[in-house]
């Protein structure tokens, strides 16, 4: 399976095509939307996600809410293009007119300056920014959701939440039992922080309205579990097989993110081995299995059988409403980092879209390893396997 995105933050469409999601899967708009919209909320965003409903056209790959084996073609409208409808348009030239919004003051940590210098946008760095703005990842969303939906099929359930923004953290000792995601979503899903407890969640909130008076942003960690996930996922015969290296790929790829940890992550460095393997049991109802999940579902770049345990470190949004310095591009002179609007913290959301490249990770994943052109074929594949690996 494989996807492709496109479109600019301000420009019409949101566009996406995913090909290699087998026949016979049920899909509908309604069933993607439910996680657009859980994108959309959260607490820290700005004035953007007022004027968005997101809400996806399905353009091809689907009939009678069936997947039909090719393309699933997806579009989401950008409201506020009518806002910037001339300064955007792809058919008229420059005017003094349409050139009015031009970028010319990069934003230090943002794609503005590099990117400006790799594509030749000396005129006007916006042609990098409406490309490099997570307003991309609404489509991530979309693609996610589709492969959220074949997972369910066999089992895999994939959810994501807020570990920490800034120095205010959730207490993570209430979560042990990673047996069925249900609780967590419900627990999660209730604070537009994505935190798992009122007390955080208010913490949370007050640190960002305080960040958002300091005109400052401020970032945090996001984790997602997968669970359900067969043993044998990913192999360790060569680099580019290794699954949990696609996952840091597909984490490490959405804006912002900057850093990757699989279980217990950096901690297991200050640890002893017998602190961070996990034991073999086995049992005749379930085959082989784990008594710890320290190193988080992976061992040699495979999946184990236990819970994928994956946490993404999100840097503050590097546009700041008091600026840092910078130098602008026309006259290269020193001034202030221009100012485009933007949030305090985008954290929350980063949960739902890490949530989402897990999903699309997981999905390719196993249909690399199973039949990708009928959902029927698909599952009975995978019932069988999971039967050899209970008797292994
Ligand atoms: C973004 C800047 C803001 C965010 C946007 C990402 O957009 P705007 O400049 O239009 O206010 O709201 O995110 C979204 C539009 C979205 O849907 O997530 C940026 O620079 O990355």
């Amino acid at each position: 399976m494989r996807y492709m995105t496109a479109g600019e933050s301000h420009g019409p469409e949101e566009m996406a095509i995913i090909e290699g999601i087998p026949a016979g899967l049920t899909l509908t708009a309604d069933m993607i939307n439910q996680q657009l919209q859980r994108r959309q909320k959260g607490y820290g965003r700005g004035a953007r996600q007022q004027i968005e409903h997101d809400t996806v056209a399905i353009l091809g790959g689907v009939r009678h809410q069936q997947t039909l084996g090719s393309p699933i073609t997806l579009n989401v409208h950008n409201r506020d293009h009518n806002n910037w409808a001339d300064i955007m348009d792809p058919n008229i030239a420059e005017t003094p007119e349409n050139s009015t919004r031009k970028v010319l003051r990069p934003r230090p940590g943002h794609a503005d300056l590099v990117g400006g210098m790799k594509y030749g946008h000396a005129n006007d760095l916006r042609n990098v920014l409406e490309r490099s703005s997570a307003r991309e990842t609404v489509m991530r969303v979309a693609v996610g959701a589709v492969a959220k939906t074949l997972l369910a099929e066999v089992g895999i359930d994939v959810h994501g939440f807020v570990v920490n923004i800034g120095p205010v953290r959730t207490p993570l000792e209430q979560l042990t039992d990673f047996a069925d995601l249900t609780a967590l979503r419900a627990q999660s899903e209730q604070f537009e922080t994505r935190t798992l407890d009122a007390e955080t969640d208010q913490a949370m909130r007050e640190l960002i309205d305080q960040t958002k008076r300091d005109r400052n942003t401020v970032g945090g960690t996001v984790e997602v579990i997968a669970t359900g996930v067969p043993a044998g996922l990913g192999s360790y015969v060569a680099a580019n097989t290794k699954l949990d290296s696609r996952i840091a790929q597909a984490i490490v790829s959405i804006n912002a993110f900057k850093g990757v940890e699989f279980g217990g992550g950096f901690a297991n460095a200050e640890a002893f081995g017998s602190e961070v393997m996990d034991e073999i049991g086995w049992q005749a109802d379930r085959g082989f299995f784990r008594t710890s999940n320290h190193l988080g579902g992976f061992e040699g770049g495979m999946t184990t059988g236990e819970p994928i345990v994956v946490k993404g470190v999100v840097k503050p949004i590097p546009t700041l409403y008091r600026p840092m310095e910078s130098v602008n591009i026309a006259t290269h002179e020193t001034d202030r980092a221009s100012i485009e609007r933007s949030d305090t913290t985008a954290v929350p959301t980063a949960a739902v879209i890490a949530e989402a490249m897990v999903a699309i990770t997981l999905a390719q994943a196993m249909l690399d390893k199973f039949d990708a052109d009928q959902l029927v074929r698909f599952k009975a594949q995978v019932d069988q396997y999971r039967t050899e690996l209970k008797e292994f």
